[in-house]
Formats: C-alpha cells, structure tokens, sequence
C-alpha cells in the first residue's frame, strides 16, 4: 500500500481542525467579553486565565506528523515498558508511580511564562501549543543517569518556538523550568527533605538547538500523566533529569538556574549534564546502558548520540569534565 508520507514542515489535517477549535474557543470567549481588556494589561491573558480556565481543553492533535529527519538506531522500546517505568518523585522514588501519578489533574493546565521576556504570559497547555504552530512527531533515544535507556516516538514541538513566541530580552541567558508544587495530590512532594518544586534549566542557546523539544505526546497520544502530561521537556543528549515533567512555568533569566538534583547534590548531578560513557557517575560507570524491556548491555554514546547536532554548544566551555558532565 502507498502511504502519502507527510514532509515534516506541512501542517496535518487535524492540526488545523484544532486549531480552528481553539480559535472558535477564543471568539467565543471575546464574546463574552473575557478576552477584551487582556493584552493590555500587565500579564497578556491574566484574565483569560483566571476565567478562562474553566473553558480549557486538553492539548489535541494526535497522532501528529512524524518529522523523518530524526532516526533511531535501535528499536523502538515499547510501549507498556516506557510507561510503567517512570522516574516522577513527585510521586514516589519508585519506578512503580504510574498508579499514583492519576492523582494528577492535568485539564486545565495553566503555564507561564515569565521574568526576561517582552510580555509576561499565563496561558492554557493547549492555548500555547496552538501559539508555538503545532506539534511533530520525532523518534529520539533517552539516557537516564541511572543507565536505564529508551528509544520512543515523542510527539511536541522545537523548544525554540517557545523562545520565538516568548521574546526574552537580550541579557536573558537561561530558561528556569519548574513543575507544579501539591503535595495534597503528589505524596511524594511531603517529603521535606527534597527542594519542591522540581526546577530544571537550559542555556538559551540550548533551547535554541533543534533537538530541544516540549513533549506533549508519546506512542501518538497525548502524554500519559506518569510521563509529565501534559508538557515536559525532552533533551535527548542530556541525562533524562534534565528532562522536567509536568512543567508550570518557564522563567526567562540572566542566572544560571539550579536544578532539583543539583541542590541534592552537585557532585552527582551537574547542570550540563550531557550524557558521556568516559564520565562516571561517582558511584557507578556511565560506559553501559540497559535498555528498558532487555536484560542486555550496549554501548553509551558520547552526547546520547547526538554530538553531530550538540557538541558546538560546549566546545568553548573549558575543562572536559565540567563541560561535559558538571
Ligand atoms: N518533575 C519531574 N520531572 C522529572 C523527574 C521527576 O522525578 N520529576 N524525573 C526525571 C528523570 S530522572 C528521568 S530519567 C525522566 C524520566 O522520564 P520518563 O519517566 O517519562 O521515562 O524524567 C525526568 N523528569
Ligand atoms: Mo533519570
């Protein structure tokens, strides 16, 4: 059978029918005077948010367009592996959270977007994928730091649409990433001991960097909640806890942030993070990987893979191991 494969680049039929939904929601709310004074105030869309929330919809548009560029070079793990196995301590410190993370109210979803910016935003999930232009479908590997991998199609979008869509002012350097704080519904969040909420960072640059993804989707549905529903981050030369879950706010700013894991402890986990077989972690080799689903051991590649794509943002950046790992 001929399958007509869609370019990468080319909007998918049910992308614009969402995204004409997502306009009528939007007309519909000017009509009723919600949306009117919104732009002009302080936070574009404070009062969209506030009101509007109730009229909030879950992120659409799935399965979306595979964007073909990106290959994998091993199979893809499946799909009962990648989300019954989780890392989501908000939930527990166990990979076995996928039951409790139901807990988690994903629709409405407010995000925000704030600090170095032209204009600060507070937004709905879906309103701001409509405003980033739609999502792509892309095959990319993950490494956690554990030395646990997977290889799984996430659907999103170029994190570099937020940037665009965002405009931070020029001394902006950084983006400070943070995910929700209830610990009435994620048990995991009264254990006082660990820096709630999650907070996880990347360069401007790296946002910039093609592979650098807001995942909205996995195995062409919307993200199960034990994933990050409804967006998280993916970076895939990095370690997997560069990849925040379940993200509420994206602070621009001219301070380098500090990560969840890095307050824990920064011997052990550092801000870059780029994953590299010649780095050990202090406590076990970084050489090996296990994929999810297999008792076997392959090979760890320098930047996941992706040296190709990534090493030009860190070849001015000094001493090997800071560069690579710190
Ligand atoms: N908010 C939040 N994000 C998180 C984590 C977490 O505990 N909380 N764990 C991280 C780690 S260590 C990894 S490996 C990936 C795992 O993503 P997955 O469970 O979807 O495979 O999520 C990352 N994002
Ligand atoms: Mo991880």
């Amino acid at each position: 059978m001929l399958i007509k494969q869609k370019k990468s680049w080319e909007i998918s039929e049910n992308e614009v029918t969402d995204y004409a939904v997502w306009a009528n929601r939007r007309e519909f709310l000017k009509s009723m005077g919600i949306l009117g004074g919104a732009v002009s105030a302080g936070i574009a869309g404070t009062s969209l948010s506030s009101l509007g929330a109730a009229f909030a919809a879950p992120i659409t548009g799935f399965p979306a367009p595979r964007n073909e560029a990106y290959q994998l070079d091993r199979p893809i793990t499946l799909e009962d592996e990648a989300t019954t196995y989780t890392n989501f301590y908000e939930f527990g410190s166990s990979k076995n959270i996928w039951r409790a993370a139901q807990r988690l109210e994903t629709d409405p979803w407010m995000v925000t977007i704030d600090g170095m910016v032209d204009t600060e935003m507070r937004l709905d999930a879906a309103e701001l994928v409509a405003k980033m232009g739609g999502q792509e479908e892309r095959l990319y590997r993950h490494r956690c730091v554990e030395a646990w991998a997977m290889a799984v199609p996430w659907t999103g979008i170029q994190m570099s649409k937020l940037v665009e869509l965002a405009q931070p002012t020029s001394g902006a350097k950084y983006i400070r990433m943070e995910t929700f704080h209830d610990p009435d519904i994620a048990l995991g969040q009264r254990q006082s001991w660990y820096p709630w909420p999650y907070v996880e960072g990347v360069s401007i640059e790296e946002a910039m960097n093609e592979l650098a993804f807001i995942g909205t989707g996995l195995y062409g549905k919307g993200l199960e909640k034990q994933n990050g529903a409804p967006l998280r981050c993916v970076l895939p030369w990095k370690y997997g806890f560069k990849g925040i879950k379940s993200i509420v706010k994206f602070t621009f700013t001219d301070e380098r942030p500090v990560s969840f894991w890095e307050q824990l402890n920064p011997k052990e986990y550092g801000f870059w993070a780029n994953v590299n077989p010649e780095i050990d972690h202090p406590r076990w080799s970084q050489a090996t990987e296990r994929m999810l689903g297999s008792n076997d051991r392959v090979p760890t590649l320098l930047y996941n893979g992706y040296e190709e794509q990534v090493s030009y943002l860190y070849k001015d950046m000094g001493d090997l191991k800071d560069r690579l790992f710190r």
